[in-house]
């Protein structure tokens, strides 16, 4: 079994970030995989679960196929990680940054109700790529900032009381040089059903 180096960063909420968590092959694999098929992303409203294009979030993303082997691994090595049934991870998306490109401060809980089957409690980002300058995920009410390195992971759970899941704010900072920010983000339900946006 592998063993990771995990370093937690914050307590209550719990943001962990680990380092080699997912193989520089298969960083470079998801890349080229989602590279041709990545499309305009979408936010998901929080109050009736659709999605909408939003200056707010400038990437473009696309869900990985569950069955492609790397994708296998990081959701499994994910799922007993941080002691989840692999049924409440959410489809892995692939993210594409470019230069200018963000994601500004959200949440990723649902606010009122939920969206498909269960309330969101935890997300993991895995970094695909090194990315010089900007890109930073930051929590800006917790004063954490991430620079993406690639293989990495940060994980972060948001299960706790209204007041301690506002902590959670998180935003991907824009790029400021030429290159791309490519990550692979599982959000995960408290239990029950995988789910699926609409395309
Ligand atoms: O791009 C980032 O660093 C943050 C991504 C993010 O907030 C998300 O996928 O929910």
């Amino acid at each position: 079994m592998y063993i990771y180096e995990s370093d937690i960063y914050n307590d209550e909420p719990l943001v962990v970030y680990l380092e080699n968590f997912v193989a520089p092959s298969d960083c470079d694999s998801f890349i080229e995989y989602a590279k041709p098929k990545v499309k305009s992303s979408k936010v998901i409203s929080k109050t009736n679960g659709t999605t909408y294009h939003h200056s707010a979030r400038t990437s473009s993303d696309f869900f990985m196929p569950n069955d492609y082997e790397p994708n296998e691994v990081v959701r499994n090595n994910v799922a007993e990680f941080f002691d989840k049934d692999i049924i409440s991870l959410e489809d892995s998306m692939i993210i594409r940054y470019q230069k200018g490109e963000q994601y500004k401060p959200h949440v990723d809980y649902f606010l009122h109700g939920v969206s498909g089957s269960k309330q969101r409690v935890a997300t993991a980002i895995c970094y695909l790529n090194d990315v010089d300058e900007g890109g930073e995920t930051v929590f800006p009410l917790l004063g954490l900032s991430f620079k993406p390195k690639k293989g990495s992971l940060i994980y972060f759970e948001y299960n706790y009381t209204p007041e301690i899941n506002r902590l959670t704010t998180h935003a991907g900072e824009p790029i400021t040089d030429n290159s791309e920010k490519w990550i692979m983000t599982i959000w995960m339900r408290d239990t029950g059903n995988g789910f699926k946006y609409d395309a």
